[in-house]
């Protein structure tokens, strides 16, 4: 027999397996058409594999470069579908269903974002729960948006109907004026049954209307906790994230996030992604939200399989749900299931829908609810189940009804218990100083290579030096402190994870965390062995991406309170690429959420000629956000009050994200490093007095790199009556503090602030009043730059003269 026809079907099946879902079973409407593919039409109608690849699957994986990859799916796909639990099924379609009914039936007009039209939403997560505990799994951070949520709360995080139905009764708002969130953002815990019996921890992520920017937040969060469960942790917890499609489409933060899961300091094992695809966003229709024809194809810029699945073939959904599983956990990637559905209503219950889809509505109104056409496929009455169900939904909606307080629908795991948020209280102040022998240990460690290390001259180089400053014979710059302040801290157990661009060598050259065999490349890192029994430290170059990984490291923050979570911008002007996680979870989450969070960002500041965007990482921004002691904000003016400022950050209870402008030329400035005494002073100073001016006739407060220049200037004019404080913390207000040592110059005359920045940035908003108020009734000036479009110059030059006016206005009496 003749090979050819053989070869031909290979080929043809081939083109299915490479196009079919072009051609595939998609819209449960039939309304949005495939676009379909010529090499298809040539197979003619048919074939065999037309059945297998134009069904309601429609999987996209021939894009994956690894053979094994393809024949895994392929060898699924072409398989006989598995068994699936069909009145399993229809009950939890019905549940879904009339959850929804009841919600709408009794709180009409009011916007809940329902999951009518994809209910199969519920029995695809069944599946990949009950398919992932199977292999192990006991924790599923999950994030979602609005659409589905409430569904998801009660159905999949466990949470009973009454205490969700209990958000629409809205019965205590005098406890949340000014705070709390609406009830589709609220993050939900509880545990999920699989039908064989085993327990999946369900953790809801809270999230913000911002769409999408929540997935590298849940994926820091997974990989925090696998950090904690050790070596099988990525057996053990998994991320589902679950995305709109026009939001998937359309949010840079998803491309993101995608790449961030295949990096390795990033990678969680595999988030199992979920497009709850209702073919529309808002009022926007497919064609206006992507330019190719699926929301999804955004994944197949990396070896991500993704599986379109129609929404109304319940078993395909199933099917999908877990090849997409097994395929996480057989390769440890990334998968995308498109649930591809529709929206019954408008984009929330509120809104009418056939203003901009009058055509697509009209065929909605006209659709069978999904359970009724399961049942019926499958010979089925439900209607005395879907009566009994309803009757159970609304007797919750009466517990519901009866409820004097609104339930939190999240217990907090068990390692938040020694950590606390709220306003500050001074008794959580602990003792950083660290006494010269221990610190010469940490520094015999840090300095020390093994005998077979090829270390570069440089290198070697700075750690003579560090070497020196850590014996005490030479003051002790930045990037020594901060090592200090790490290899003390991991000493001592607390875990040190850090991140950013560039960040292990440092964008200035200035922390080598991370030392690189000339001869090898092999890596040593010296905070990795600081002691036997020493907590683990991570440093990681990451992607070139602000946003999802400021996300990632907040995300793992929240999930292990006991380490220091550092976040680096390359330099600060860039962290406004991460402001959507900066504003709606750093400064708004405990707020929002009572959700705690001690994340660092370093954030490299100061005007030092380098133009526009090297200059300035917005300190008012941050200083506008910041309210009910929600986070700190501070500058340290040297070495020690920097090395005092993360061990602070790490031992103190008190868990409140940190915002600190870190040094780039004064990283080596001779006036920003300290003497090895200095470390072991005990305590963090919110406000840096001058002990060189006794009796100051005029104060000059500043913060940052100006204040040395201003103390150098001063000195060569032998100025004795004006002093320069430094500002260590702005936020919050060191008062008392001020105060206290305003009370100790009782000639001052009149207070300065003195800032780099222009005008309109900086601090001088926030803090003119704030030093109005403790000058009683002396004046406060303000010296700094013109008000500017733009942070700062682009030319060398003419900075050198703004500076220098600058700091002649300081130092200028006024008349
Ligand atoms: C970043 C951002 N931009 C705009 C909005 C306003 N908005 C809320 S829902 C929505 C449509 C979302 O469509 P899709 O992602 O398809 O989800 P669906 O509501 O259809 O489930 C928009 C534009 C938002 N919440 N976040």
């Amino acid at each position: 027999m003749s090979t050819k026809p053989a070869v031909a079907q290979e080929q043809v099946f081939d083109a299915f397996r490479r196009w079919g879902y072009l051609a595939a079973r998609l819209d449960p409407l039939d309304y949005w058409h495939p676009p379909g593919h010529p090499e298809l039409d040539a197979a003619g109608p048919a074939h065999h594999a037309r059945n297998i690849y134009c069904g309601t699957i429609g999987a996209d994986f021939m894009h994956l470069p690894d053979p094994a990859q393809r024949r895994w799916i392929q060898e699924r796909m072409e398989s006989a579908a598995p068994a699936v639990d069909q009145p399993a099924i229809l009950e939890r379609l019905i549940r879904a269903q009339l959850f929804e009914q009841v919600l709408q039936s009794r709180y009409l007009g009011t916007k809940r974002f329902s999951l009518e039209g994809i209910t199969s939403l519920i029995p695809l997560l069944d599946e990949i729960l009950e398919s992932a505990a199977g292999r192990g799994c006991e924790y599923a951070v999950v994030a979602m948006s609005h659409r589905g949520r409430l569904n998801v709360m009660h159905h999949i995080a466990a949470r009973p109907a009454h205490e969700v139905f209990a958000g629409f009764e809205d019965v205590d708002p005098r406890s949340v004026l000014g705070s709390g969130d609406v009830k589709y953002h609220l993050g939900a815990t509880g545990t999920y049954r699989t039908r064989s019996g085993r327990a999946v921890n369900i953790h809801l992520a809270s999230n913000p209307s911002h769409l999408e920017v929540v997935a590298p937040v849940a994926m820091g969060r997974t990989r925090a906790k696998q950090a904690r469960l050790g070596k099988d942790g990525h057996l053990r917890c998994m991320a589902i994230l679950m995305h709109g499609d026009a939001a998937f489409a359309g949010q840079g933060v998803t491309a993101e996030a995608l790449a961030l899961g295949g990096l390795r300091g990033f990678r969680t094992g595999g988030s199992v992604h979920i497009i709850v695809n209702n073919l529309i966003g808002f009022t926007t229709s497919p064609g206006e939200l992507h330019p190719s024809p699926f929301s999804a194809d955004l994944a197949k810029r990396l070896p991500i399989p993704i599986f379109h699945v129609n929404a109304e073939d319940p078993d395909a959904v199933v099917r999908a749900g877990r090849m997409a599983l097994d395929f996480r956990y057989a390769f440890q990637s990334d998968v995308v299931v498109d649930l591809i559905g529709f929206r019954r209503h408008g984009h929330s219950e509120v809104d009418d829908p056939t203003i901009t889809q009058p055509r697509l509505y009209a065929r909605i109104q006209a659709h069978p609810l999904l359970w009724e056409s399961y049942a019926k496929k499958l010979g089925a009455d439900a209607v005395p189940q879907a009566e009994a169900i309803r009757a159970e939904f609304e007797a919750e909606q009466k517990k519901a009804e009866a409820l004097e307080k609104t339930p939190l629908l999240r217990t907090l795991p068990p390692y938040w218990s020694a950590y606390k948020g709220g306003d500050h209280d001074p008794a959580m102040e602990v003792d950083t100083g660290l006494p010269a022998e221990n610190l010469a240990a940490i520094t015999q460690a840090l300095t020390a290579v093994p005998a077979d290390f090829h270390i570069h001259p440089k290198v070697k180089r700075l750690l003579d030096e560090r070497a020196r400053m850590g014996r005490g014979e030479k003051p002790v710059d930045y990037g020594m402190a901060e090592a200090l302040a790490f290899g003390s801290l991991l000493r001592q157990g607390v875990p040190i994870r850090l991140s950013g661009q560039d960040s292990r060598r440092g964008t200035f050259n200035h922390r080598h965390s991370v030392l690189i065999d000339t001869a090898t490349e092999t890596e040593y890192v010296p905070l990795g062995h600081v002691a036997g029994g020493q907590a683990r430290f991570d440093a990681y170059n990451s992607m070139l991406s602000e946003a999802a990984v400021l996300g990632f490291e907040y995300g793992y923050s929240r999930d292990y309170p006991e380490a220091l979570v550092l976040w680096e911008a390359q330099f600060g002007d860039f962290a406004n690429g991460a402001q959507i996680v900066i504003d709606q979870f750093i400064a708004a989450g405990e707020d929002k959420w009572g959700l705690l969070s001690g994340v660092v960002l370093l954030l490299p500041h100061g005007y030092e000629g380098q133009g526009p965007e090297h200059s300035s990482a917005r300190i008012e921004r941050f200083l506008q956000l910041a309210a009910e002691d929600n986070i700190q904000v501070c500058q340290p003016s040297d070495a020690a009050q920097y090395f005092r400022l993360l061990r602070r950050q790490a031992l103190r209870a008190w868990r409140k994200p940190l915002v600190v402008f870190t040094p780039k030329s004064m990283l080596r400035h001779p006036e920003a490093l300290s003497p090895l005494g200095d470390f072991s002073r005990p305590r963090f100073q919110t406000l840096v007095p001058d002990r060189e001016v006794e009796r100051a006739e005029r104060v000059l407060i500043c913060t940052g790199k100006i204040g040395h220049e201003l103390k150098i200037e001063r000195r060569k004019r032998k100025d004795t009556r004006t002093a320069v404080w430094f500002l260590d913390q702005l936020y919050p207000f060191p008062e008392a503090e001020f105060a206290a040592e305003l009370a100790r110059h009782p000639e001052a005359r009149e207070l300065v602030w003195v800032q780099e920045e222009p005008a309109n940035m900086g601090a001088l908003f926030y803090v003119l009043p704030l030093l109005e108020r403790v000058a009683a009734g002396r004046p406060v000036r303000s010296v700094k730059r013109s008000a500017s479009a733009s942070p700062a110059t682009g030319s060398a030059k003419a900075h050198e003269l703004e500076q220098r006016t600058l700091i002649t206005l300081a130092l200028a009496t006024s008349a």
